[in-house]
């Protein structure tokens, strides 16, 4: 069997059942090595003053991990510059957000660059690679040029943008040619998908093949969506667990009979927290009956604290749940319990299975994990309903969560209310049609149909390249 060459950003060592949680991608890189021989290859998360070129290998509860660092300088213009100042916002649709800096994508290339020349030279002919997340775009073409033949895949764990906005980025048509040097290039969701093929029908000239492969800057890739899913049994399994057992006995006991919806979230303005916190103010103002009767349990933990965009986001969010309690909370109750810890898994698990309601109501996100992981944590006996935004890629694959518009508080207030009255038939009704399919697209079948469809593409495709590749400009 091929070995499956995995190369992230950031490198998590997977963590042993219980500690403290990885992130979402971190989490189904993890799952989806452990079945497979292989390497994941990355940046260790630490820097030193100069590059020095040193690879660090070890094996972790069976997946073979191999890291560098970077420098100071890379971290500040590929990691928290292009990556986090420009890529993030731009495709989570802030353009008032996004900084477009030559230095960012001066940094960007030489990372890429780097990662190219450390990994090739681990590389044997048959592996699979597989390129993940928007930090990592120009790697295939970076590959493609030091002579590898390999079959390339990429996948985008954000949503790709619609054109009109991908348009304000300088050198864009760089960006998306580099995607071309990949077999396949991987999107959550049909809608992403068809965002990068407007683009590239409009802008790049290409074509789209009746075969679902894409033409332009004479190549042909396959655009093609994998909806990422959770290690579902393996969570399900956990949040029933004695250990998970804890933080539900908590819960329950805290709640005192209260409902509780529950917001977890790391602390990102994609993920729409404010906007969920004013809803659930609207709520407690239009329904005088609840007061008293629910609280909302909201769970941000601080992330890229480096990026401007992220440091008053903590100060807003204390601020404006301070100022919700202080309007509405009695010398026996608060509405809002605001948190800002990071959680075990198994304690996760428990807290998700004490909630009533869950509000994942981003602004736009590629798929979002925490609404499969709700699901999957629900005791089916007593299931709690799923408040979804529709701008969620997960929103394309589960219309039995009570969908919503996230920038209305109306519709969001709305849907909360419904949640907290929903009988239990058509709680179970819901949920078990929700199950179902986190069980079906697990984690596993995304890596399944991912590596399917790559070695199909490769096979089938053969590229002709050019023989050498043209060097790349980021300065623009
Ligand atoms: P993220 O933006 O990180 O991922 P998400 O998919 O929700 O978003 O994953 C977050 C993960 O972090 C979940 O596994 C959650 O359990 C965990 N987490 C969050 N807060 C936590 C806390 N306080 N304690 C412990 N764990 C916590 C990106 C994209 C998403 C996409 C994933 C995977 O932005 O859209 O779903 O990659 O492709």
């Amino acid at each position: 069997m091929s070995r499956l060459i995995v190369i992230s950003n950031r490198v998590t060592p997977p963590a042993p059942e219980g500690a403290a949680s990885q992130g979402g991608l971190a989490m189904a890189i993890s799952a989806a090595l452990r079945e497979y021989s292989g390497i994941w290859f990355g940046w260790s998360g630490q820097s030193t003053p100069e590059f020095t070129g040193t690879l660090n290998t070890q094996t972790v509860n069976g997946v073979t991990v191999a890291t560098m660092d970077l420098e100071d300088q890379d971290i500040e213009e590929y990691y928290n510059g292009y990556a986090n100042r420009t890529l993030w916002p731009l495709f989570h649709y802030r353009i008032d957000l996004t900084q477009y800096e030559r230095s960012f994508g001066e940094g960007y290339a030489r990372v890429n660059a780097r990662f190219a020349d450390m990994l090739a030279p681990l590389i044997e002919p048959d592996d699979l690679i597989w390129v993940q997340d928007y930090h990592l775009i120009p790697l295939g073409r970076e590959l493609r040029a030091r002579g590898l033949k390999n079959a390339m895949g990429f996948f985008l764990h954000i949503p790709w943008p619609a054109r009109e906005l991908i348009l304000t980025l300088p050198r864009h048509r760089q960006l998306v040619e580099s995607l071309f040097h990949y077999d396949v290039v991987g999107f959550h969701t049909e809608e992403w998908k068809n965002a990068f093929l407007s683009y590239v029908l409009h802008d790049a000239n290409g074509m789209a093949l009746s075969d679902g492969r894409a033409t332009a800057f004479g190549r042909t890739v396959l655009p093609k969506a994998f909806p990422i899913g959770i290690d579902a049994q393996g969570f399900a399994a956990l949040a029933a667990a004695p250990e998970a057992q804890e933080s539900y006995k908590r819960i329950i006991e805290s709640k005192a009979r209260r409902k509780m919806l529950l917001g977890v979230d790391r602390l990102d303005y994609s993920k729409g927290i404010d906007e969920r916190l004013l809803a659930f103010e609207r709520l407690l103002s239009e329904s005088p009956d609840l007061l008293r009767e629910i609280f909302l349990l909201q769970i941000s933990t601080y992330t890229r604290s480096e990026v401007e965009a992220y440091q008053d986001m903590i100060a807003r969010l204390d601020a404006l749940s301070g100022r919700i309690n202080g309007a509405y909370a009695e010398m026996d109750w608060i509405p809002i319990r605001n948190v800002h810890r990071l959680h075990a898994r198994d304690e996760l698990a428990g807290i998700y299975r004490a909630a009533d309601v869950a509000l994942v109501t981003p602004l736009r996100d590629g798929m979002n994990l925490v609404a499969k992981e709700f699901i999957a944590a629900q005791d089916e006996a007593d299931p709690g309903v799923l408040v979804l935004s529709r701008f969620a890629g997960a929103a394309a694959q589960m219309g039995d969560a009570l969908i919503v518009n996230p920038f209305s508080q109306e519709d969001v207030a709305d849907a909360m209310r419904r949640a907290l009255s929903m009988p239990i038939e058509e709680r179970r009704k819901r949920w078990r049609t929700l199950m179902d399919g986190v069980e079906r697209d697990d984690v596993m079948a995304w890596r399944d149909s991912f590596v399917a469809a790559l070695k199909e593409a490769h096979a089938s495709g053969q590229k002709r390249r050019p023989a050498r590749i043209a060097a790349a400009r980021w300065d623009g």
